[in-house]
């Protein structure tokens, strides 16, 4: 079967620390096929766009900064129950609260700069994946 997709970004923070590498390990060895990625920039616009269902909460000047200061690597993974499990990969927003084996456990620095995005439901995932990637860029 070829399972179902969820789209990710290594944040900023991630990227300037130099774990890219160990982030994309840790997605492989969760079961993960990789069909879709770059490294990329977004714009203050395009961060503003993505996080807009945040726009009214107190930390969306930061988040936006923060999500457009450096680049970020975007990818599409595919896996069986891809969302669910991949927002269970990452652990929860805020790294004092996410379980040991998690990447945010492992990566993140703070709840705002917390290494890595996950999707949170089927139809996100797939209006985030065609925010970044063409069809034929798609695998
Ligand atoms: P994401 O969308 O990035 O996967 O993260 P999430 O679902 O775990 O968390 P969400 O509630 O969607 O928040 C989006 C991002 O906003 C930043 N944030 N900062 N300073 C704060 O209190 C705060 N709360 C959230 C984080 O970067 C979070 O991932
Ligand atoms: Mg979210």
């Amino acid at each position: 079967m070829a399972g179902t997709r969820t789209f990710t970004m290594i944040k900023p923070d991630a990227v300037e620390a130099g774990s890219i590498g160990g982030i994309l390990n840790m997605i492989a060895e969760g079961g993960f096929r990789i069909v879709a990625m770059k490294l990329t920039q977004l714009t203050v616009a395009d961060a503003k766009k993505f996080y807009e269902v945040h726009a009214e909460r107190p930390f969306y000047g930061e988040l936006v900064e923060f999500m457009s200061r450096g680049p970020i690597v975007a990818a599409i993974l595919e896996k069986e129950n891809a969302v669910e499990d991949f927002r269970t990969l990452i652990g929860a927003t805020n790294p004092a609260d996410a379980a040991e084996g998690t990447i945010r456990k492992k990566y993140a620095k703070s709840i705002g700069e917390n290494a890595v995005h996950g999707s949170d439901s089927d139809e996100n995932a797939e209006i985030e994946a065609a925010f970044h990637f063409a069809g034929r860029e798609q695998f």
